[in-house]
């Protein structure tokens, strides 16, 4: 049995979970008038409310007692200190060097890396700004009015999740977009509404040797060269972010726009280094500034405030609570904002890859849950969809719900109309529906008594479905950063609980290897006989059709 199973921390709160476990909410709120202002917390606009949740004042002193016990402020100095956490891959773990705008020195190896994190932001600006203000022109001197990010997983995700989310503050007459899958249909779709003239390519890959960003890349290369017929020009219209600056040299790109960054920064936590050039060229660097700022807002929150009242860890110890404690298989996450439609897919990313993990730090495998399956939608689309499960079905969905207070849009009755809808829902998700209301409803709808008999039971709601509340003013850059750097930290917190290494990704890695072998044989006619059954059948039968008329097709 692990140590942490056998903690006096996880057997206290095994213990409460038998106490706790029948009680419902409807009951807590009752008992409390003081529930809400006990359990939700501020900062900066950021409200979270917890107080929908299956707990106690016990209950948060003992899931405080574990995070205690798991060292988390000795960890987060780790961190922070620029210690290599990250103990897979020998390295240190200092997205929070990116957005250190109090300036104070990071440390890595005996170095201060605050100076280059300083001049790769210089040479943001000062790219970005020329860009935007049309001094960089394309090879026939015509402006920049489209930016195509090539990059796939932490080089896509979070510029992508932010310039959606704040596509209001784009420069006018600028367009964005982002190609990361290897199909081939991703990027024809994204270049048929283009022109080579006035499009700036971002090749964003750490390592710039990943599959399907380095396919995406030659073939915009091939695009562009067919149409404009100038290899010169290339320099004005591609440009590249990553750690193997050798690498995008090799490819053709002007070593003065080539974006560096570091191997201490995580792909999935990125998006503050140089791989969110396209924010600031879509947004503008006083926008990513304020990012940043928000961040590092945040991770001074993280660093400073006690655990009791620090948003990261409650969000973190619920979490462990349900997923552990309850079996929660999974968390959703329902943004009520259409600009926040892709932050289910980005804390997908966050969350899965930072804590999909069963081997714990030691080498051992764990015998408790590790990370929850995330998933969501923006509201009010998901009520309309999945709701019904978390409503009546048999799994658990402990939910983050977010909101802002005030719309960008302000249009007639829209924005109280998502407001209500996101606050009542999570009102039913607590509260249920009991036999003798849904009783009185039927009653009141005039049915006959065998008419209820027949459908009362469907009618009731268990309630008692935990989400947490984030409510903040509106959606702005400052904002944005903060929440999402909460959410790292969340992560952080979690994986230092479990024991693992919430750093590495070696699935990811597995997955960059496996396809080698089989793309050879697909490439060559005649069955093949060397893997499973399963897949020589499946690769045989695509063969069957490939190697059918090619010669009066493309090869693919
Ligand atoms: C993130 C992962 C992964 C990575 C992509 C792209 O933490 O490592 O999602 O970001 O595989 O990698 P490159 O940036 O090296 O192309």
């Amino acid at each position: 049995m692990s140590d942490l199973i056998n903690s006096p921390a996880w057997n206290a709160l095994k213990a409460h979970y038998e106490e706790i476990k029948d009680t419902h909410m409807r009951d807590m709120f009752n008992d409390d008038p003081e529930r809400f202002e006990k359990f939700s917390t501020n900062f900066n606009d950021i409200l979270l409310d917890y107080s929908k949740n299956r707990i106690t004042d016990k209950t948060l002193g003992l899931l405080m007692d574990l995070a205690r016990q798991s060292d988390i402020e000795g960890w987060r100095g780790k961190m922070f200190g620029g210690e290599p956490i990250n103990c897979t891959e020998g390295r240190s773990v200092l997205h929070v060097a990116l957005r250190n705008r109090s300036n104070q020195p990071v440390m890595v190896d005996g170095e201060n890396v605050m100076q280059d994190v300083n001049a790769v932001l210089a040479q943001i600006r000062g790219f970005s700004e020329r860009v935007r203000s049309g001094e960089w022109r394309g090879y026939n001197g015509e402006r920049i009015k489209t930016i195509i990010n090539i990059g796939i997983g932490g080089s896509d995700l979070g510029p992508k999740v932010v310039c959606e989310s704040m596509s209001p503050l784009a420069q006018r007459g600028l367009k964005i977009h982002f190609v990361s899958n290897a199909d081939a249909t991703h990027l024809v779709e994204t270049l048929k509404f283009v022109v080579p003239e006035n499009t700036l390519f971002v090749i964003s890959s750490k390592s710039f040797a990943t599959q399907e960003t380095m396919l995406n890349a030659h073939s915009a290369r091939k695009w562009f060269l067919d149409l404009v017929g100038n290899e010169k020009a290339i320099a004005r219209h591609f440009v590249a972010v990553s750690t193997n600056i050798e690498a995008a040299k090799e490819f053709g790109i002007d070593p003065r726009n080539v974006f560096e960054f570091w191997d201490w920064v995580g792909g999935r936590y990125s998006l503050w280094s140089a791989i969110g050039l396209p924010i600031a060229l879509y947004l503008g660097m006083d926008h990513f500034e304020e990012l940043l700022a928000g961040a590092h807002d945040m991770d001074r929150h993280f660093a400073e405030a006690p655990l009791e009242q620090n948003m990261p860890v409650i969000l973190a110890m619920l979490g462990i609570w349900y997923n552990n404690f309850f079996d929660a298989q999974s968390h959703g996450i329902m943004p009520y904002s259409q600009y926040l439609q892709g932050l289910p897919a980005y804390l997908q990313q966050l969350d899965m890859e930072s804590n999909g993990k069963t081997i714990d730090r030691g080498g051992h495998r764990v015998d408790y849950l590790t990370g929850p399956i995330i998933w969501g939608q923006s509201g009010t689309n998901g009520q309309h969809a999945f709701f019904q499960l978390l409503h009546q079905g048999t799994k658990p969905v402990p939910s983050d719900f977010l909101i802002p207070a005030l719309s960008q849009n302000p249009l007639g009755l829209h924005h109280r109309v998502l407001f209500s809808n996101c606050l009542a829902q999570t009102k039913a998700l607590m509260l249920g529906k009991k036999y003798t209301e849904a009783l009185a409803e039927m009653e009141a709808e005039g049915m006959s008594k065998a008419e209820m008999e027949e459908v009362i039971q469907h009618k009731v709601f268990d309630g008692n479905k935990p989400t947490n509340t984030i409510m903040f003013e509106r959606l702005t850059p400052r904002t944005l950063g903060a929440i999402l750097a909460m959410y790292e930290h969340k992560v952080f917190v979690q994986g230092i609980v479990w024991n693992i290494n919430s750093f590495d990704q070696w699935g990811v890695e597995y997955g960059k290897v496996l396809a080698g072998q089989i793309q050879q044989d697909l490439a060559q006619p005649g069955d093949v006989d060397n893997h499973d059954s399963s897949t020589n059948g499946l690769v045989n039968y695509r063969k069957k059709f490939y190697f059918k008329n090619l010669d009066t097709r493309k090869p693919d």
